[in-house]
This record gives C-alpha cells, sequence and structure tokens, in this order.
C-alpha cells in the first residue's frame, strides 16, 4: 500500500513538473439575475495514458509533499490570469472561485503573496474568491480569523466549502469574516425526496441569510433539485446540470460580450 502511494506521489510531483495539470471552470449560476456570475477552478491532470482526469482525491495523501505549495500557487496566478484575460477580450466580468489548500496558511507570507498574484496579473480584489473548508478554519482559529480578516479587508470574498461535511458550525458564520457558503453536494444529491435534509438545506440558507451570507449549492445534477433550491431562494447553483467543468475557452462562449456605450 505504501509503495503505491509513494509511487503515486512521485508521479503527481513529476506531472506538476512536467506542465501535466491544467485548470477547468465550472460556471456558478445566479438563480435570481439567470446568468453566470462566477466559476470554480478546478484541476485536471492531462494524463499521458488516462487522458484528462481530476487528481484532487490523491492530494489528500500530499499535505507534506514540497510541490504542493507551489502547485497551489500555480493554480491561483493561472486561474486569475484567465479571469482577467477574460474581462480584457470584453466579456461580462464573473468571479473566480479558487480552492485554497489548508497547506497554504502555513505559507508565512500568505496574504502578501495573494495580493503579489493581483497584482501581477492586475485582476481586480473583488472579481477573486477564496474557498476554504471547515477542517482548515479549526485548524487554528484565531490565526486563521486573523489572515482571513486581512483577505476580505482586500476586497477579496471568502467562501466556506463543503460545508455540512465537517464541523458544520454556526459560530463561522458569526465569528470568522465569510461571504459565502458552499452547501456540500451530498446533501443536494437527496434533494427533493429526502425530508430531513430538505429541512436541514432550507434551514441552512436561512441562518446564512440572517447573516448576509450569499448561498451556492454544489452538485446539482437534476431540475426538481435546482428547482426546490428556487423555492428555498437559494443564491447560486453550481452541478453538472448547470454545466459540468469546462476548459478555458469553453467558459466564453457562456459569457455575454460587455458592449461599452461609447
Ligand atoms: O471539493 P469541491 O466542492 O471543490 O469539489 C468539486 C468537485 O465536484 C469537482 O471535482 C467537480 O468535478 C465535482 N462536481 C461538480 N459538479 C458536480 C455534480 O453535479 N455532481 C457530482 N457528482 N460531482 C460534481
Ligand atoms: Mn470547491
Amino acid at each position: 500500500m505504501k509503495n503505491t502511494s509513494n509511487k503515486t506521489q512521485e508521479d503527481l510531483s513529476q506531472a506538476f513538473h512536467k506542465h501535466e495539470f491544467l485548470l477547468y471552470y465550472q460556471p456558478q449560476w445566479d438563480i435570481k439575475e439567470k446568468k453566470i456570475k462566477g466559476v470554480e477552478a478546478l484541476i485536471r491532470w492531462n494524463h499521458p495514458r488516462q487522458g484528462i482526469i481530476n487528481p484532487a482525491p490523491y492530494f489528500e495523501h500530499a499535505q507534506e509533499e514540497s510541490w504542493i505549495v507551489p502547485l497551489g500557487e500555480w493554480i491561483l496566478e493561472e486561474s486569475c490570469r484567465t479571469n482577467k484575460l477574460w474581462q480584457t477580450q470584453g466579456y461580462q466580468p464573473i468571479a473566480m472561485s479558487v480552492n485554497l489548500f489548508p497547506q497554504h496558511f502555513y505559507h508565512p507570507h500568505l496574504f502578501k503573496w495573494i495580493e503579489q498574484v493581483l497584482e501581477r496579473t492586475q485582476l481586480d480584489p473583488h472579481y477573486l474568491d477564496l474557498e476554504i473548508t471547515e477542517l482548515t478554519i479549526m485548524d487554528d482559529i484565531p490565526r486563521i480569523n486573523k489572515i482571513l480578516n486581512r483577505i476580505k479587508g482586500k476586497g477579496i470574498r471568502i467562501a466556506i466549502d463543503d460545508f455540512g461535511t465537517g464541523y458544520t458550525s454556526i459560530r463561522y458564520l458569526k465569528d470568522f469574516p465569510i461571504n459565502i457558503l458552499k452547501i456540500d453536494q451530498s446533501f443536494i444529491q437527496v434533494l427533493p425526496q429526502d425530508q430531513r435534509y430538505a429541512e436541514v438545506v432550507t434551514h441552512i440558507i436561512g441562518v446564512a441569510h440572517q447573516f448576509d451570507i450569499i448561498v451556492i449549492a454544489e452538485g446539482i445534477e437534476t431540475w426538481p433539485q435546482l428547482e426546490f433550491l428556487i423555492q428555498q431562494q437559494c443564491d447560486m447553483a453550481q452541478g453538472y446540470f448547470i454545466s459540468e467543468p469546462l476548459p478555458a475557452d469553453q467558459v466564453v462562449s457562456l459569457l455575454n460580450p460587455q458592449f461599452e456605450n461609447s
């Protein structure tokens, strides 16, 4: 077992150095405005034999690997650059949502590095969302809270990812500078049949709104799921029913060109 895992880590490290990783972008649909207002950057591996695969499950065993932080840095820089490119090409500006690795929070200059990426790519911070998990927050509440406050102060939005799978505490909503809550797909995929989950999701949306937090439902695969979420006043929808994650050039075909009045 150990060997397999080591080999996989070695494969991943090589893949990173051989530039075999790329980003796909999954649209996030604004339910009220009925248009795409954001995308989530998702890592993919263009594997020499298997084609495009999702390497994310392997990263769970990569906590201590030396390439994981550089990979995370590449993801942020590449996604910000792509978002800025779409804007300069004249498409309607949208938010780019990027998953931070827990390891980033051990980075001594996390905030400064984020600032530098924004400077290099010239992306307005209002078009960047950073996704973190409940587990990352719980690691060191006061320290993480301080970092998140600095990030939010810059105009970047903070999203809690996979909400419902960790500690799922109302306390995050009260004590942390959170803008967005993403309800985990495992809650969404049993809707609307599962009465208990339907009530939990309704409750989460209601509580989040009390704190002025935007709610994104993840993993929507059917119309009845989306219909239920519309009825419950969920703000944003993400999942295969809206769109699968797409390569950058396919995302733009979903965005409206923005014509300036001149
Ligand atoms: O942890 P996070 O929520 O960021 O992971 C999102 C993952 O879920 C991505 O790898 C993406 O490919 C996958 N995904 C996105 N939409 C759907 C969906 O509608 N159904 C399922 N089963 N998976 C999805
Ligand atoms: Mn995510």
